[in-house]
């Protein structure tokens, strides 16, 4: 029987030489594909030594490390379902994560591991495992003691590979799970679309908690049997520096702003580059000249989410790569706009994404009426986008119909601020709205009523956020003011508010 496990399918792709090398980090370290090999065996034995229930997920909130993606490859390898969260979240957003996904192992930096492991505990998780970014931690010691031999545990294409939690709209996170299969056929579609050849190197500058940098990057490379340059962190110098032995390269919009900042970024730093890649938020037009002028190359923007892994890209070859838009549907993603009124829309119209294909989710972990309701009856994801298809078939997204707003490639949903600033004494009532920023794109800025005679201050609001929530999501300013706009049915106008305060960080 096939099998159809995700980590099978990468390692059929690593080169014949395995003592080549397939990691190279920004600390000197090379790590080959022997040893990439090994280092998951072990890890993935690990896991299979534990016990674990079938489907069990291992939530994992470490530091970029090679041992960190090592792990995500090793409950690949054992069948689990990887369960990623990013660094920036505090106790009550990973009580929420716990909690909702039942994890059988966490994984945690060891400076956390006394807040989270009590989390865990309680939640009844019974292996709780440390992995710092310097090679140490329990996880690491216990799997030192395994064998470097594992064969990949069967999967069907159907099953469950990770849980990506993305916040909704009322303020609570869904977990989409996205399967082996979902994500083989979209690291396939990509290898070719994108032109991966032999001798690519990649750059990877990106976190790896998000679809991005841990799916489309790392799949991207390995699925190629390519090198990658790990950076632990974006250094924008640090990337300048690394480009002459690269080829490809992948990033948010945050990203190539920075970059283009850097004196060293010329034609000469990128004589050897094939491909720049954007993607997670809207690449402002002016970025996409500014670096085909700065460093001869266009760059290729595509469209993706946690629930569909990627959707659509602009051309790699054959056709002109166009700013501004997402390019077209990629090979088996059936893509539509439709009209309020459930019809599809023509060329050049504007109206809701929907998509359907090989690469979209399964569902919203344990909640079938809200996976129910982003379906269409004939089986097409609601993706929350609004867009249209120009003239020459291109895909333009023009807005959001969801209230969410992404800040330097991460999304921040209004309503889960907003119910924290409700929360709080005094508060009447908020309204979170994204303005224009030059660095992130967008950001967040509160917008508060107090109650009668409480007397509050946006600074203070601002500090009692920062001790609960992830940083990325607290508002870069916040308005106390006497009243919100609103339409006749008392509904805030939040548009109004992101037109009155667009020019703040202009
Ligand atoms: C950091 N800060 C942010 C922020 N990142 N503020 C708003 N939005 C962000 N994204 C703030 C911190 O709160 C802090 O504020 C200050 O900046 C410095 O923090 P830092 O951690 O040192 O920041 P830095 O390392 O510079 O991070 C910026 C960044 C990072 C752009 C490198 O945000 C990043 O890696 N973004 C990429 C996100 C990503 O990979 N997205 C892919 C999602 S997948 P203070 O006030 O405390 O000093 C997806 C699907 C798809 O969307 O299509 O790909
Ligand atoms: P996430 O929940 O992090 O997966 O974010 C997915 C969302 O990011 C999409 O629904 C889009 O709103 C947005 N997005 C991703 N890529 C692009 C892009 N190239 N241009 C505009 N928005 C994008």
């Amino acid at each position: 029987m096939k099998n159809h496990n995700l980590f099978a399918a990468l390692r059929a792709a690593f080169p014949s030489s395995l003592d080549d090398v397939a990691v190279e980090t920004d600390n000197g370290l090379r790590y080959s594909w022997r040893d990439l090999e090994r280092g998951t065996a072990m890890v993935a034995n690990l896991l299979a030594s534990l016990g674990l229930p079938a489907g069990a997920r291992v939530a994992v909130q470490v530091e970029k490390s090679v041992e960190a993606m090592m792990l995500y490859l090793a409950t690949l390898r054992a069948g689990y379902v990887f369960l990623p969260l990013n660094t920036a979240y505090q106790s009550a957003e990973i009580e929420y994560f716990i909690g909702n996904a039942e994890p059988s192992v966490v994984v945690c930096s060891s400076k956390n591991f006394g807040w989270v492991s009590k989390i865990a505990f309680k939640a009844g998780t019974r292996n709780v495992f440390t992995l710092d970014d310097d090679r140490t931690g329990s996880l690491l010691e216990r799997a030192a003691h395994c064998s470097d031999r594992h064969e990949p545990v069967q999967r069907q294409a159907d099953d469950l590979a990770a849980i990506l939690y993305t916040s909704g709209t009322t303020g609570r996170s869904k977990g989409a799970m996205l399967t082996h299969g979902n994500m083989l056929s979209n690291a396939l579609v990509l290898k070719d679309y994108w032109g991966w050849k032999k001798g690519d190197v990649l750059i990877h500058a990106l976190p790896i908690f998000h679809v991005h940098g841990l799916f489309v990057a790392i799949h991207g490379a390995l699925i190629n049997g390519s090198k990658m340059i790990w950076l632990a962190k974006f250094d924008p110098k640090l990337v300048v520096s690394k480009l002459p032995e690269a080829t490809v390269f992948m990033g948010v919009p945050t990203l190539y702003v920075r970059l283009l900042a850097e004196a060293g970024l010329t034609r000469e730093a990128c004589r050897n580059m094939r491909l720049f890649v954007a993607g997670s938020a809207p690449l402002l037009i002016e970025t996409f000249n500014e670096w085909k002028e700065r460093t001869g190359h266009t760059i290729l923007e595509r469209y993706g989410m946690s629930e569909t892994v990627m959707l659509t890209s602009n051309p790699y070859q054959g056709a002109e790569r166009r700013g501004g838009t997402v390019g077209f549907a990629l090979p088996g993603v059936s893509l539509r706009v439709q009209g309020d009124d459930g019809q599809p829309l023509p060329a050049g119209e504007i109206g809701g994404i929907q998509v359907k294909g090989p690469n979209v989710f399964k569902g919203y972990w344990r909640m079938p009426e809200k996976t129910k309701e982003e379906f269409t009856a004939d089986g097409y994801f609601k993706t929350g986008d609004v867009g249209k298809i120009d003239e020459r078939g291109y895909i333009v997204i023009v807005g959001r119909s969801k209230d969410l707003i992404i800040s330097g490639g991460y999304n921040v949903y209004p309503a889960e601020i907003e119910g924290y600033i409700n929360d709080m004494p005094g508060v009447a009532e908020s309204a979170l709205v994204g303005v224009p920023h030059p660095d992130f794109g967008e950001v967040g800025v509160a917008v508060v009523i107090a109650k009668p005679g409480a007397a509050l201050e946006g600074g203070r609001i601002v500090g009692e956020l920062k001790s609960r929530l992830a940083n990325f999501k607290i508002p870069k300013q916040c308005f106390v003011v006497s009243e919100l706009p609103r339409n006749t049915m008392g509904k805030v106008q939040k548009n109004l508010l992101r037109e009155q305060y667009k020019g703040l960080f202009a």
